[in-house]
């Protein structure tokens, strides 16, 4: 894996990234396995050197119960390796996991909304958007399952919840990964750069249908996206009033009215 670090393999390792934020987490990757090449190589060496040694029959074996210096330089240098890691990324951790977006209502800041509600089960993807109302968990909520319509240029907000047992929500295109606890909705943020599409599966084994828990993400401009929305809201309001057995109840309808181009991906 190191090896993809050094041209002309860079950059054949990581799928391409659509994410404000995915740059910062491509650099921790690769400077994280730059350190692991480093102390592979240089362990490698010292150790061809030490059977090197041995083999000339230079030196006799000695038998000694410590070394004091060196277990003092073997302690401090990986802990210094790690300390430096752990300052290193906090920025990064702060912008994915901590600092969740604001926005401003009325000239407060206020923590931004979810704009979904994902919901996983074994073994797919529920994907509920707040209605006409604007909010989510009421009976005019939009509901879809295993693909997913989101604007790009903003940040966007997600709340995860799970049905059943754990389940990983995981976007390798916008390097986003996070568990789902049965009982917790979970709130995450990105922020996708262009249009396009891209795949999410579930990175948590979670029964014999775990390899078939996919849904895909499309990502549209703001306007194309407020456009699907009310187009989906007043197909779903049609299809009540149309039809008694829809009473009450969730409608799916296509997500093919949003056209994505494909250079785009
Ligand atoms: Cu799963």
């Amino acid at each position: 894996m190191a090896a993809f670090n050094i041209w002309p393999l860079q950059g054949l390792w990581l799928p391409d990234n659509y994410s404000e934020t995915g740059r910062t987490i491509d650099h921790l990757w690769t400077l994280l396995h730059t350190i692991c090449a480093v102390i592979f190589l240089v362990t490698g060496i010292v150790l061809a050197w030490a059977l090197w040694r041995a083999g000339t029959g230079l030196n006799k074996a000695t038998y000694f119960t410590h070394n004091t210096r060196l277990e003092i330089i073997w302690s401090i240098i990986p802990g210094g390796i790690l300390v430096f890691i752990a300052i290193y990324q906090m920025q990064s951790w702060n912008e994915n996991k901590l600092l969740h977006p604001k926005e401003l209502v009325n000239g407060v800041s206020v923590s931004r909304p979810p704009l979904v509600r994902v919901v996983a089960r074994r073994f797919s993807w529920e994907f509920h958007y707040p209605g006409s109302d604007e909010k989510l968990e009421t009976i005019d909520d939009l509901y879809f399952e295993n693909e997913m319509v989101l604007p790009y240029g903003e940040d966007v907000v997600l709340q995860l919840e799970s049905r059943d047992v754990i389940h990983s929500f995981f976007v390798p295109k916008l390097r986003v990964k996070q568990d789902i606890i049965p009982g917790h909705a979970q709130m995450i943020w990105f922020q996708a750069t262009q249009e396009a599409e891209v795949a999410l599966v579930c990175a948590e084994l979670c029964g014999w249908g775990h390899y078939a828990m996919q849904g895909r993400i499309k990502f549209v401009s703001r306007a194309e996206f407020d456009s699907w929305l009310t187009k989906q809201m007043e197909l779903k309001s049609l299809s009540q009033k149309g039809s008694a057995a829809s009473k009450g109840g969730l409608v799916q309808t296509s997500l093919e009215t949003v056209s994505i181009n494909e250079s785009g991906q």
